[in-house]
């Protein structure tokens, strides 16, 4: 049993370059922890507050030194001597001391650096690694050990680069490789056969904000088109497939989808989403629809979730009230799970298990504003969630969480299995 006795927040700088929060925490025995917290660009409307300074005199008003101020001041005060491994109760408490529903006033930035350090402590005391400590923690009872399917995100668009393609995300996805590490391996080797076709068309090699590609290339057909020769020519045909996030709601304009310069209604562009998804092979299609569009989504979910898991990232922004609505009114089949969404692991991993129990899959994600924190490889493995999107196999900050992950699989032996497809497993699915 450890006591919580410091916390020591600051300003710290994320991928991109912008302020974000770190933490430590230390406990009465002497353990600490450190964590790093994430941040997004293309940012859904419901998510907790991500508390910035808006001092136009520091880092354009980005600066985090009042959620610093919190995490060090109010939170630390109120933290101090609660019983580290106790960490639903450490969060609720944190919540109820916000006391605003979205953590608007301390700031969700400072709560999550609190809850993620504490957690690390508290493992670090226990003397366990960070993935059993947190499914120890919230009385998750499984012997299985789920390595997640990385989904590796290796051509950029949307607000993650300049290349003008309208859709965020093209990711490829191991689903039929025997470990993780084969799975990761496939990715890589598929990311580098498509920089060489790149550089053979003369495109440009570098890279967006997720380490993926940023080619100017014209049509999403295009692109999809280049990936699928990747995979063939990387000799992993029917063992890789795709998946797309098209954060939506970046091209939601007075109530069309504005895709390629086109105009289109959510039944239309249901219909260019199926034609893509049965000529390529694609798994999963995260937020097609825009965050508000709760009935097109309900359509969408009808017409094509037999064949393809539809992610709810923006629509549900991790938050367990969305979820429930979804689940009720079956809006999607999948949701996007981001710590920094929602604001503390606790919610988090109920978004997770209340996902699971209603048979929805859950894609464990980072934030393209990332730091070299490793945590969502530890919660997707604690959770058994399946699948993690974490970038592509290139940039430190996004193969942290790939690395980890190996380094886990290694771990456990002959204990570990991987998810494979396990996640995008529809009826009549692509796989
Ligand atoms: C997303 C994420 C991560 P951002 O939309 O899924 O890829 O992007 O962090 O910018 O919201
Ligand atoms: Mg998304």
């Amino acid at each position: 049993m450890a006591k919580i006795e410091t916390v020591r927040a600051q300003e710290i700088l994320d991928s991109r370059g912008f302020p974000t929060v770190g933490a430590e925490v230390v406990l009465s025995d002497g353990s600490t922890g450190y964590a790093g917290v994430p941040s997004g660009a293309s940012t859904g409307e419901h998510e907790a507050v991500e508390l910035r300074d808006g001092d136009k005199a520091r880092y354009f008003g980005k600066g985090v030194l009042k959620a610093v101020a919190n995490a060090n001041g109010e939170l630390a005060k109120a933290v101090k001597g609660h019983e580290a491994s106790d960490l639903s109760g450490l969060d609720a408490k944190m919540i109820a001391l916000d006391g605003t529903p979205n953590k608007g006033r301390l700031g969700a930035n400072a709560i999550l650096a609190v809850s993620m350090a504490t957690a690390r402590a508290a493992a670090a005391s226990a003397k366990t690694p960070l993935y059993a400590f947190l499914r120890q923690a919230y009385g998750i009872k499984s012997d299985t050990w789920l390595l997640p399917t990385p989904m590796l995100n290796v051509v950029n668009g949307g607000k993650h680069a300049d290349s003008g393609l309208d859709v965020q995300e093209f990711m490829i996805v191991p689903t039929e490789l025997a470990t993780f590490a084969d799975g990761l391996r496939a990715g890589a080797e598929v990311y580098q056969v498509l920089k060489k076709k790149l550089a053979a068309l003369k495109m440009t090699t570098a890279v967006g904000d997720e380490g993926g590609f940023a080619p100017r290339l014209k049509t999403h057909l295009e692109v999809l088109e280049i990936l699928v020769a990747s995979i063939k020519e990387a000799g992993y045909e029917g063992k890789v497939r795709l998946a797309l996030d098209c954060a939506a709601s970046e091209y939601y304009k007075d109530g069309k989808y504005v895709l390629e310069g086109k105009p289109l209604t959510s039944a239309e562009i249901a219909e260019v989403y199926a034609g893509w998804a049965s000529k390529h092979g694609i798994v999963s299609i995260e937020d097609p629809l825009d965050e508000n569009d709760w009935s097109g989504w309900q359509a969408m979910t009808a017409k094509l979730g037999d064949r393809l898991r539809l992610i709810g990232d923006d629509l549900f922004v991790t938050n367990p009230e969305f979820l429930a609505r979804g689940i009720k009114e079956k809006s999607a089949n999948a949701i996007l799970i981001k710590l920094n969404q929602i604001g503390t692991i606790t919610e988090t991993v109920k978004a997770v298990t209340d996902a699971q129990k209603a048979g929805f899959s859950t894609v464990i994600s980072h934030r393209s504003g990332e730091t070299e924190d490793a945590f969502i490889a530890d919660l997707a493995v604690a959770l058994n969630a399946g699948a993690i999107k974490t970038g592509a196999p290139c940039r430190s900050e996004r193969l942290a969480k790939y690395n980890r992950l190996l380094q886990i699989e290694a771990a456990l032996g002959a204990k570990a299995s991987y998810a494979c497809g396990s996640a995008f497993n529809t009826p009549a699915g692509a796989r």
